[in-house]
């Protein structure tokens, strides 16, 4: 028989509905059922009502009683470099005097010196602190992930990235997508020939990392002293001719040109933004790029916000994530993100559970199976210790998800 989970007694349960990005107004436009039930069979949502659940449905049943929260998907952290060696809160001091994050990075620091902790740690020490990590996460409503690598940059420790990440998506119940990010920084090491360090990258790691699956997407840090717009081109359209998706860091401090390759190439998402222009907005809007927008970074760099609401009103489907790595965003909480998307970004609070569910699972191609509360859908969902939506905006600073299910599985119980 069916492994049966009913949840009765849902207060709200609200949801955007669909198994692709919302654009436009339909970001805003999500589903609320008041007095709802659900039910999942081996971790696949089979039914949704109203009111009492049918005497036939509980028959066998695990039942939760959701004492009349508010329900709504699980979240889907689209954008973090969850795996890393170390901390950086040695650059505190030099940050607080205003230091910018490109001229730390200039100086060997920021990326280079997690790079340096990242090779030196064990990959059963990454496992551990990644996997801390993500438990965190999971209490905090978060049940599917994007990891990135790119604290490697040599063959062997962004290998070694890569499999704590596949470790970790066998032994813990947050789904991970892996991305691999060589060009997250040039190495040390190839300072004067930044070339062969491309090369390494297009005709060795693309094509090893695809060959062997261990990443889905590909990533690249598009940034002024980072990697130009031609090279980030050039690195992912070597991805893509190996068969992996793609993904880029662009806009974050200045527009130099990767917004609008994303929109060509197309990326299937396009991160930070916050310097977006126009132009770039249009060329993302045309290429059905989804937008993932990281507040919490903005925060903590003392930058501006992005532009979410033109983004939205330009026809680009808006995500929400976290960031977190131990430079730019050395927090986790995704719902510290939804918080601030809500209040700099002035989106409503159905745009960002749309931003963090729906748009989030988009963005890592997964808008087909998770992201909603819908029959078909994997039941991965929060009861959150809150009365109505507006709530989850309303209060901020700590923990209010209660119980997390995993494809029908309770995942993580506090309060
Ligand atoms: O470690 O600083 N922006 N990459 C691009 C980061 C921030 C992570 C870091
Ligand atoms: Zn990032």
């Amino acid at each position: 028989m069916a492994n049966r989970l009913v949840i009765s007694n849902i207060g709200v349960l609200a949801t955007p509905l669909g198994r692709t990005a919302a654009v436009g107004q339909a970001q805003g436009n999500i589903s609320q059922r008041s007095g709802a039930y659900l039910v999942a069979e081996d971790g696949v949502i089979t039914a949704l009502g109203n009111g009492q659940v049918p005497e036939g449905l509980l028959r066998g049943a695990r039942q939760i009683d959701a004492g009349g929260r508010l329900v709504t998907p699980g979240l889907v952290d689209a954008h973090t470099h969850l795996v890393f060696g170390g901390w950086r809160e040695h650059e505190l001091a030099m940050k607080r005097r205003g230091v910018p994050y490109l001229d730390i990075l200039a100086q060997g620091g920021g990326i280079l010196s997690t790079v340096r902790m990242t090779r030196q740690a064990s990959e059963d020490a990454l496992v551990q602190k990644a996997g801390e990590a993500l438990e965190e996460m999971l209490r905090l409503g978060v049940t599917t992930c994007e990891a990135k690598s790119g604290y490697g940059l040599d063959r062997q420790t962004e290998l070694k990235q890569l499999a704590v990440i596949r470790r970790l998506g066998r032994t813990q119940p947050v789904e991970l997508a892996a991305t691999y990010l060589g060009a997250h920084a040039v190495p040390e090491e190839y300072k004067t020939c930044r070339e062969e360090y491309l090369r390494l990258m297009t005709e060795e790691m693309i094509p090893l990392v695809a060959r062997e699956g261990l990443a889905e997407f590909c990533d690249v840090f598009c940034e002024t002293g980072v990697f130009t717009a031609s090279e980030s081109g050039q690195i992912l359209r070597a991805a893509l001719a190996h068969g992996l998706k793609v993904k880029i860091h662009t806009d974050e401090i200045d527009a130099i040109g990767g917004t609008e390759l994303a929109g060509a190439l197309p990326a299937v998402s396009a991160e930070h933004l916050i310097a977006a222009t126009d132009r770039g907005i249009e060329a993302l809007a045309k290429g059905g790029t989804v937008a993932v927008l990281l507040p919490a970074t903005s925060f903590y760099l003392g930058k501006s916000y992005a532009r979410a609401r033109d983004m939205i009103a330009a026809g680009v489907p808006v995500a929400v994530a976290s960031d977190f790595n131990p430079g730019s965003c050395p927090s986790l909480n995704l719902q510290l993100a939804m918080n601030l998307a809500c209040w700099n970004y002035r989106l409503t609070p159905a745009e960002v559970l749309t931003a963090v569910t729906l748009n989030a699972a988009a963005a890592i191609c997964r808008a087909g199976r998770l992201g909603s509360l819908e029959v078909g859908k994997e039941a991965d969902l929060v009861i959150w210790d809150a009365p109505n939506l507006d709530y989850l905006f309303y209060r901020f600073g700590q923990n209010l998800a209660k119980t997390v299910i995993k494809r029908g599985t309770v995942a993580s119980t506090c309060r």
